[in-house]
């Protein structure tokens, strides 16, 4: 089997009649929604950093009073009472958020006197181009469209095969608080302000025309009787950081603009995309479904055809999603990545921290998508402060936290409602940070950025941790109060219903992941000198402390919450208390049977009441069958995943679009192909009886190590083990392997499928099944 890179492509033979049927190109800081109309075509664009809103101080004086009261209540049972007195009084103030909003529109109107024949528009993910193509009387037209990182504009080229036939008319608009306005001849400008003290903003379109003319009079541009056309946009805003907005939009907008031809600028931005886009490939099978257009095969998916090579579409789309949306010095991807037209969007197209954002991220790493992941580090940096000072006002406590969401203005309080008081975004962050550092062993990293922020969020949870009093389940134990599982709500034995609780498991689970990576992280940078010892010292005694898991003893399941309740919705989206299996590792097949067990009637349930109905959700689902070696079952969510919650444009449906399905759904596709969180590299873990044969080229795993794996019969092949560090390697296969290697290095046979070795920076390991 060959590389397949000329193939993944989403093709369609009609243009996109809504926002979800177009196609994306981003460079992780502006981006356009391509809908491919022949007589007026729609290009929507967004900036990231086009937020209604600005920083400002939302902590609440109160909420520090009134948390000495709520936690009291919450030990002695008195839910309702502690929710009505936290809602009143440890709410952010105000505790809403601002939305991110679209820069505007752009509308390109053609004059079509003829039949429209071989219509077809395409996005390629191997180039980030998308294209369109037509003809009309015989005269073929082609558009392309493609967001370049390398000279940060976006880039539209229209072209025919027939000189002088390309006449155009273009407008920018934006619902609302915006206006369009003449630069030159050649150039058209459009811009505004969100509010009276929001971000300014501000977008150019400039036109260059190969023969023919152009010309703008008020508010669009014209072009008449061209050979080619090549439209470049610049946008920015006035956005420096969370505390300036000083920035000059337009001349950003300006600098922005290149001095590049069109074929230069393609050939940097195609040579750019493809350095990252071709580190990947991934080959499930191929049937003849692959010859449909992208949305004749996924209806053909959802009638039950089997189409492997739609998944791998998928999984690559998830990669070149992340590279849209994330690239080094942006914001991080948000709830849409970077795609919004909404002035108003679906839970303001935020950061949502209780999962949302953190699973945009689980494909990075083992994606080969590493610097993808920094803009989340950057963006966690500009919380540290803001997240202190809330730390202290609403808990009294050192160190920083995040609670359920956030935005780029250091939001940092609880918002929305009672279950915004959930102070453990920040925790799970962290985990980010350290696995960067576990896939690449980069100990400066480590000590710089990851560290630093993992002890800040380790001293907040330290000094939130309380005693459980005498009479709880859990007495003497160290537990969080205030505590949600998030979203979910619990049903009590005298028949009341509630969210608000102490010690949730997920919180649990979460501080044991950020303890025990803190720990680990001391431990290696203390290998020259000892290194922060008080406070290793103090997170292994509170690690000690805490509160264990719990296994039902009525249902066998992991409990959720420290009491054993019912719950009022037991297919619900959130299964928060399995981070334990996966995003952490702290239950782990091999390693805590029991725990495991518990986990898998908990899912079990969990499915079998509904679960797993929002795109985000069934991806987890995906995550966690995967973890737990169940390939049917990580391969039905994956089926659903795309049976019922991907749009034609290929877009996660939560619904409304939400991107995290599309990241967590292809992290579930690696975690099928690939484990390392176990101290070993897991090859094919959850193969599903419908990737009959195929490979997977370029996966990362934790230790520093790439990784390409063939299968053939449902059987691994052969894998290859490409080592940057000098470290251990325990491989680890459903059949016996052995090693090619020279005959310096150890291996070890340790059991069935299980050999180690000591693998050295820059050598070559060949596993072969035998
Ligand atoms: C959490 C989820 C919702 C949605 C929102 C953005 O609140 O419970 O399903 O994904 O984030």
């Amino acid at each position: 089997m060959s590389d397949n890179f000329d193939r993944y492509i989403l093709w369609y033979r009609q243009p996109a009649k809504e926002w979800v049927e177009a196609l994306p190109v981003g460079n992780g800081r502006i981006s356009a929604m391509v809908f491919g109309g022949v007589e007026k075509e729609r290009i929507q664009l967004n900036e990231e950093t086009l937020w209604d809103g600005y920083a400002m101080d939302r902590n609440n004086p109160e909420a520090f009073s009134a948390l000495q009261e709520v936690r009291k209540l919450l030990f002695e049972g008195k839910n309702n009472e502690a929710t009505e007195i936290a809602s009143k009084k440890m709410m952010g103030i105000p505790d809403r958020i601002k939305s991110y909003q679209t820069l505007g529109d752009l509308t390109l109107e053609f004059p079509i006197n003829g039949e429209i024949e071989n219509y077809r528009r395409e996005l390629d993910l191997d180039t980030g181009i998308a294209k369109t193509e037509y003809s009309v009387n015989g005269t073929k037209f082609t558009r392309e469209v493609f967001a370049t990182a390398v000279d940060q504009v976006i880039v539209i080229r229209i072209e025919s095969d027939k000189p002088k036939s390309i006449s155009l008319k273009g407008t920018m608009t934006r619902p609302q608080e915006a206006s369009t306005k003449k630069v030159s001849d050649n150039c058209l400008m459009l811009h505004g302000q969100c509010g009276t003290k929001g971000v300014r903003f501000c977008a150019y379109v400039l036109a260059d025309v190969e023969s023919g003319n152009v010309n703008v009079i008020d508010e669009e541009m014209s072009i008449k009787n061209a050979d080619s056309v090549t439209l470049l946009i610049s946008a920015a805003t006035s956005y420096v950081n969370q505390n300036d907005t000083s920035a000059d939009p337009y001349k950003r907008c300006q600098d922005y603009l290149p001095d590049k031809s069109y074929e230069e600028l393609k050939k940097a931005h195609i040579t750019d995309h493809r350095s990252l886009f071709r580190r990947v490939e991934i080959n499930l099978g191929i049937t003849d479904a692959v010859n449909l257009p992208t949305d004749e095969r996924l209806e053909a998916f959802k009638n039950g055809g089997e189409d492997p090579h739609l998944i791998s579409l998928y999984f690559q789309y998830g990669r070149y999603l992340l590279m849209g949306s994330s690239r080094p010095g942006c914001l991080p991807a948000n709830l849409q990545g970077i795609w919004n037209e909404h002035i108003n969007a679906p839970w303001n197209s935020d950061y949502h921290t209780n999962i949302n954002l953190q699973m945009n991220y689980w494909l990075a790493e083992v994606c080969n998508l590493a610097e993808c992941h920094l803009p989340l580090f950057d963006y966690m940096d500009t919380l540290v402060e803001p997240g202190g000072k809330t730390a202290q006002i609403h808990y009294g406590a050192r160190g920083w936290v995040v609670h359920h969401l956030s935005d780029i203005w250091g939001f940092t309080v609880p918002a929305d409602g009672v279950w915004g008081i959930w102070p453990m975004g920040s925790a799970w962050l962290c985990q980010h940070p350290f696995e960067h550092y576990l896939f690449s062993g980069d100990r400066d990293f480590l000590a710089k950025r990851a560290y630093p922020l993992m002890k800040g969020a380790a001293r907040f949870i330290l000094d939130f941790l309380v005693e459980a009093p005498e009479g709880t389940p859990v007495e003497g134990k160290l537990v969080t109060n205030p505590s949600h599982s998030p979203e979910n709500s619990f049903r009590k034995p005298d028949g009341t219903t509630s969210m608000f609780t102490y010690a949730a498991t997920m919180d649990l689970e979460i501080i044991h992941d950020l303890f025990t990576n803190c720990i680990e992280a001391i431990d290696i940078l203390s290998e020259d000198e000892p290194f922060d010892v008080e406070f290793r010292a103090e997170l292994e005694s509170a690690l000690e402390r805490l509160a264990p898991l719990q296994i039902s003893k009525k249902t066998g399941r992991l409990q959720e919450w420290v009491e054993d309740y019912d719950e009022p919705e037991p297919g619900h989206r959130h299964m928060s208390h399995i981070y334990a299996l996966h995003p952490g590792r702290q239950i782990t097949l091999r390693g805590t049977p029991d725990l495991t067990e518990a986990v898998r009637k908990s899912l079990e349930y969990r499915l079998s009441h509904g679960g797993g109905h929002t795109g985000w959700s069934r991806a987890w689902l995906v995550n966690f069958m995967a973890r737990l070696e169940e390939p049917e079952k990580a391969y039905s969510n994956l089926r659903a995943l795309l049976e019922k919650c991907t749009l034609k444009n290929l877009f996660d449906n939560h619904p409304p679009f939400q991107i995290d399905g599309n990241f967590g759904g292809t992290a579930g596709i690696a975690e099928m192909l690939i484990q390392s969180h176990a101290g070993e590299i897991n090859l094919l873990p959850a193969l599903p009886k419908e990737w009959k044969d195929g490979y997977v080229k370029g996966l990362r795993a934790r230790g520093g190590f790439e990784v390409d794996i063939y299968w053939k019969d449902h059987r691994l092949e052969k894998a290859v083990i490409r080592a940057s560090l000098d470290e251990n390697c325990q491989v680890r296969a459903k059949v016996p392997i052995r090693v090619e290697a020279d005959e310096t290095i150890v291996v070890k046979d340790i059991d069935f499928g299980v050999i180690s070795f000591y693998a050295q920076n820059g050598k070559i390991y060949v596993i072969k099944s035998s």
